[in-house]
């Protein structure tokens, strides 16, 4: 084929590619993308086309980069002994930042546990989400969850538990509560790996029943643990299975911020406004080990994890603004000093609060009276700690 036929070829699939993202064309085979690998756009298209406007383009941008940032100090923490365990949100950013900027104060968020550096933009500061990294007085759970398992009662988050999927049984609740109130959607969040547990066939099951007001977002990282997707499950997709439930199921490429903003933009919509549930499955993929307590290269090559960082969320979204005329050099070196001083300072405030009076571990557990067993514990407790004081990491601290 000549150049020129082979730049018209070209052209004519972008044209494709872009019409299926517009259509927001369910169960196809191919993820659907408004920006190629590099983050140049597959065809033409201005931002209102994709429901976009300057402002929330960079906004996005901007607090994708900080959600990185924000990661990439929590695994400093660990290895200062001041957090003990850290899940990655890294390479996720592009899937959990639009997505968030999509809610409403009305709507609800099931989450797990990979989504916490990603939640300021739900409104959490970033202090609390390093206070619940360390667990000091500022975490909204004050100390009682794993790392990286938030939940704030302020923000329609609730404190889930580490069983994989268990928030997709909570969110069946939550989403039929929205229904009855007549407000408000649920975006239910969990991995490849959670559809294999239960959980996930009940909410999908109820959410086709009950019409109920959820987005179901498959984060699709192609890994649970070692397990490979191809061991997870044999459906051609995951965004196939909504088929039998009876509503549809989106494939979208998880690393492109445009379609996941375009895409849940309107599902929680169309969710809010009583037309029905969806699922989207977002492909993306995890760039660091599962969690501290994963070796990744046991099973998987160094150079697909390279592709991977190749193509990062994060390039992908800088080249689209550039492409676009919002972002250059002078500004990326403005965004990267201004979110280290953010991070300096949250994460002073985060520490220096020290850590909550052991007593809390009895508190909120009951709302009447402490059970005389919890009273029993404790006093013995408080006994022990007489001999054996806690040892405390941090270096501010009561
Ligand atoms: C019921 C249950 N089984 C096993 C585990 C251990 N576990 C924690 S995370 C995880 C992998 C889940 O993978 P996926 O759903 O794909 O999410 P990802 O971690 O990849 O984001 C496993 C097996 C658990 N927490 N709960
Ligand atoms: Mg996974």
């Amino acid at each position: 084929m000549s150049p020129r036929k082979t730049r018209s070829r070209k052209v004519a699939v972008g044209k494709e590619v872009l019409k299926k993202a517009l259509d927001l064309t369910p169960f196809t085979d191919e993820p659907l993308r408004f920006i190629d690998e590099d983050g140049h756009p597959v065809a033409d298209f201005s931002l209102e086309d994709v429901g976009l406007d300057a402002a929330m383009a960079v906004r996005i941008y901007e607090d994708m980069v900080l959600t990185r940032e924000i990661d990439r100090m929590a695994w400093v923490l660990v290895r200062q002994g001041k957090a003990f365990f850290h899940i990655s949100t890294t390479g996720h950013e592009g899937t959990f930042v639009p997505q968030l900027h999509t809610l409403t104060e009305e709507d609800w968020v099931a989450p797990f546990y990979r989504l916490p550096a990603s939640l300021h933009v739900r409104g959490i500061k970033v202090e609390e989400i390093f206070a619940q990294y360390m667990g000091t007085r500022l975490d909204p759970l004050k100390g009682r969850q794993m790392p990286g398992h938030l939940g704030h009662p302020d923000h329609k988050l609730f404190a889930h538990g580490s069983g994989v999927g268990s928030q997709f049984a909570v969110a069946i609740g939550i989403a039929r509560a929205l229904q009855y109130r007549g407000k408000g959607m649920c975006i239910a969040y969990g991995g490849d790996g959670a559809t294999s547990e239960g959980h996930f066939h009940s909410l999908m099951n109820f959410a086709g029943v009950y019409n109920l007001p959820v987005v179901v977002t498959v984060v699709n990282n192609q890994y649970a643990i070692s397990v490979p997707r191809s061991r997870q499950t044999a459906s051609k997709t995951i965004a196939i299975k909504a088929m039998a439930y009876g509503f549809d199921g989106f494939l979208l490429d998880g690393n492109d911020p445009i379609v996941m903003y375009y895409a849940t933009k309107k599902l929680a919509e169309k969710a809010r406004s009583g037309e029905g549930p969806s699922l989207i499955e977002a492909l993306t993929y995890r760039l660091d080990p599962h969690s501290s307590a994963d070796d990744d290269k046991r099973y998987r090559t160094e150079e697909e994890v390279k592709y991977w960082w190749e193509h990062d969320t994060l390039k992908r979204m800088r080249t689209f603004l550039e492409d676009m005329g919002l972002w250059d050099q002078d500004r990326e070196e403005a965004l990267r000093e201004r979110v280290k001083a953010q991070i300096e300072e949250a994460l002073n405030r985060a520490e220096e609060a020290g850590l909550p009076d052991w007593e809390e571990l009895f508190h909120d557990v009951y709302a009447g009276e402490t059970p005389w067993h919890l009273l029993e514990e404790k006093h013995l407790l408080a006994e022990e700690l007489k001999e054996r004081p806690l040892h405390n990491p941090l270096k501010g601290g009561h």
